[in-house]
């Protein structure tokens, strides 16, 4: 039996896990919830995630389903130590997180399904209104990223010098939320040339949300 991992084609949380599985080279069968049907909130799905949210992973030989893409990435790298996504030493790994968190605890948290559809009604804002709330805190969280780039010698080829770790992981969800959104990145040079390079790499070009198999066919128009 191989892992369970339990994603939407869209969810940039899913998509942090689904690169770092296809990075640890991992066999997985990927089941969609579908967020926007609200299958997140069946009863089926929250026994495996109480929190209605994806992404969640069944690990064969492991007691519980594992939630918070975070959480699962901690897992991965520990269970599933090569290729390394974090540096060893302390002060790297508090770089490297740091880098990530800006994009997965600070940036994401205020764009996803629940939030959206608080705001739409909830509070009734026009869909304008939300999208530009939506472009607001996802650009502000690259920007964020941007200077912390500019400020470090440690930047290389990617976020962390030339391995690629979890802060580029978060760093492409992040990116991936702004093209959805339809953000303008030209105030992120850096952070679009080390995204430029992560798709490169099949574990990041095949995640894209548009080439997911529950994605929607490509409008013909
Ligand atoms: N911090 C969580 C976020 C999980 C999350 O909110 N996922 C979104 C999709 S990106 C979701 O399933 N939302 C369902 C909802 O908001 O109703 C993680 O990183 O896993």
């Amino acid at each position: 039996m191989s892992i369970r991992f339990y994603g939407f084609w869209r969810s940039l949380a899913a998509y942090r896990v689904r690169v770092a599985l296809k990075l640890k080279g991992l066999t997985y069968e990927e089941i969609p919830v579908n967020l926007l049907a609200g299958h997140q909130h069946d009863p089926a799905y929250l026994a495996i995630n109480p929190q209605g949210a994806v992404p969640a992973l069944i690990v064969p030989g492991v007691s519980q389903p594992l939630s918070q893409s975070m959480a699962i990435l901690d897992y991965l790298e520990l269970v599933y130590p090569t290729p390394a996504l974090m540096p060893t030493a302390p002060e790297q790994r508090a770089r490297v997180l740091s880098l990530a968190h800006v994009c997965a605890s600070d940036g994401h948290p205020l764009v996803v399904p629940r939030v959206r559809n608080y705001l739409q009604n909830t509070l009734h804002l026009d869909e304008g209104t939300r999208n530009a709330w939506l472009q607001h805190w996802t650009l502000q969280a690259l920007q964020t990223y941007e200077r912390m780039l500019s400020q470090s010698p440690q930047a290389g080829r990617y976020s962390h010098g030339d391995h690629v770790t979890v802060a580029d992981i978060c760093l492409a969800s992040q990116v991936t939320g702004a093209s959805l959104f339809g953000c303008q990145l030209d105030s992120v040079p850096k952070v679009m040339a080390i995204y430029q390079e992560l798709l490169k790499l099949d574990a990041f070009a095949k995640s894209a949300p548009q080439l997911q198999a529950d994605a929607p066919a490509p409008s013909k128009n």
